[in-house]
This record gives structure tokens, sequence and C-alpha cells, in this order.
């Protein structure tokens, strides 16, 4: 009787976010892991063909479509200097830097606050004539990996939003699921406060699949993606570089 009397035992889980609470959780969490093991699946198993390649930077797809319409899935790895995991990954995640290094951006809004680690975002991009413009509603959630050696995911998954109804204005709305998995390296082995930007490495995972949501010929599709994937990892990977430089590293 009096062992029931002691207060139980709290075995904190991970992760602690308030966002556990919200009506989306379960989608957020289990999406989230199952991007993380995806990412780190690399690109050994599947037929990835490489198509671009800048650097350090690789880009692999797999052509596939889903009712006719296009929806390769892309994975691309880079390596970048001077930068953390974490700080990549809250450039990704954080509002603030978007149309920074986002460049087929018109339009971004914060559309559900759920916590400082997860948001909702209603955005519309740049119209590729003749094609009709494109909006997307995804939830956004980033988490550092617990049980890894300085891991951070970044992870984006479209959603519904009773007030913003798919293809009601002039947009059709894409499907998407991405994500961004990063990890530090430290180069030579050194104790925190010893650290400088120039002994720090960032491995970046990109993983995403986009549904365009309505028709659009494959071939002007598949030379769209050829032009911006590339053209976002490297324009946003070098905005993390010039936003972190003269700054304290964060780990
Ligand atoms: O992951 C990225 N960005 C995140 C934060 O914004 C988030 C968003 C993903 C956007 C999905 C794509 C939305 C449609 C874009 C329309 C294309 C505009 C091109 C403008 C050129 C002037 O996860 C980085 C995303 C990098 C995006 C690369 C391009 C992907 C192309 C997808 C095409 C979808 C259909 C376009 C229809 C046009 C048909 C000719």
């Amino acid at each position: 009787k009096d062992r029931l009397k002691q207060k139980s035992v709290v075995i904190p889980t991970t992760p602690t976010t308030p966002a556990i609470k919200h009506r989306l959780w379960p989608e957020i969490n289990r999406i989230t892991l199952e991007q993380l093991h995806y990412a780190r699946l690399g690109v050994g198993a599947g037929s990835w063909q490489l198509f671009a390649e800048d650097g350090d930077m690789r880009m692999y797809r797999r052509e596939e479509e889903a009712n006719g319409l296009v929806v390769d899935p892309l994975k691309a790895c880079h390596v970048v200097k001077g930068v953390t995991g974490h700080e990549v990954c809250k450039i990704f995640f954080s509002p603030e830097y978007r149309s920074g290094w986002e460049a087929t951006l018109e339009d971004m809004t914060v559309i559900e606050n759920i916590s400082k680690d997860t948001l909702v975002f209603l955005q519309t991009h740049k119209r590729i004539w003749p094609a009709s413009q494109r909006d997307a509603l995804f939830w956004s959630h980033m988490r550092k990996v617990p049980d890894a050696q300085d891991l951070w995911i970044a992870c984006n998954h479209s959603t519904e939003h009773a007030d913003y109804p798919p293809n009601a204005g002039k947009c059709v709305r894409v499907y998407l699921t991405v994500c961004l998995v990063c990890q530090t390296l430290i180069d030579p082995p050194k104790q925190n406060e010893l650290i400088k930007r120039e002994d720090i490495t960032c491995k970046i995972t990109y993983c995403s699949v986009v549904n365009p949501g309505g028709w659009a010929p494959a071939s002007v599709l598949r030379a769209v993606y050829k032009r911006e994937y590339p053209k976002f990892l490297k324009r946003f990977t070098n905005f993390c570089i010039d936003q972190c430089k003269d700054k304290p590293i964060v780990f």
C-alpha cells in the first residue's frame, strides 16, 4: 500500500517537446523517424542514378510516376565546412531565414505555431509558365537525434488545414515529404571550448519527394528538378556558411 503512495518514477521519453500534445504528433513522430531511417540508408541500396555533381555535392534520383505524374524521389549528399548540423537544420527549419535561400518561394506564412521546433507552413511558389502556380501546406519539425553523435533532422510533410483547402484559388497544391539530416564531424578531435569553425565539417543528406498535384509535362518537370535541386542545395549551404561565420558555434 505504501509503495503505491510513492510518487511514480517518470522515465523521460524523448523528445520532450510540447508538440507531443498536438493532434498531428503521432504522424510527425512517425514520419520524422521513417525519414531519418530512409536518409541513413544512403544510395547503396535501390537504383539511384547520379544526375548532378559539384565539388562534394552528389544528387541522385529515381524515375517514378504516380497516376501519370512525375514523382521522382531525390537523394542528395553534401559536405560543408565551418557549420554544425544543428545550425544547418535550424536555418532550414526557421521561417526567418527562408526567403534568404528558398529561390522558388513567392510567399510564406506560418499558419500554426505548434511549438518552437514544430510549425505548419503555407507557401506559394513561383509559377513556371504555362503551368499553374503551386502552393504547399506542410508541417515542419526539427530535432536532435538521441543516442547518436551530433545528429540532427528537419522534416517537412504535407498536411491539411480546414482554413486552407487545396486547389481553392489560383494555385494547384503540391504534396511533399522532405528531410534534411545533418551530422557534425570534428577534426582534429578537441575539447568543446577549443573548437574553431575550421575544425568542423557538416555531412548533409537531403531527401525529397514532391507530387506536383496536377498534370505537368514529364520532360518539363524533370528539367525543372535537374536545374532547381542543385541550385537549392548550393544556395542553401552557402547561405548557412554566410549566416554562421563570425558567430559563436552552436553545437
Ligand atoms: O526543401 C526545400 N524547401 C523547403 C522549404 O521551402 C520545403 C519546400 C519544398 C517545395 C516543394 C516545391 C514546390 C513547388 C515549386 C514550384 C517550382 C518553382 C520553380 C521556380 C523556378 C523559377 O521542403 C527545397 C526545395 C527545392 C525545390 C526544388 C524544385 C522542386 C520542383 C518541384 C516541382 C513541383 C511542381 C512544379 C510544377 C511546374 C510544372 C512545370
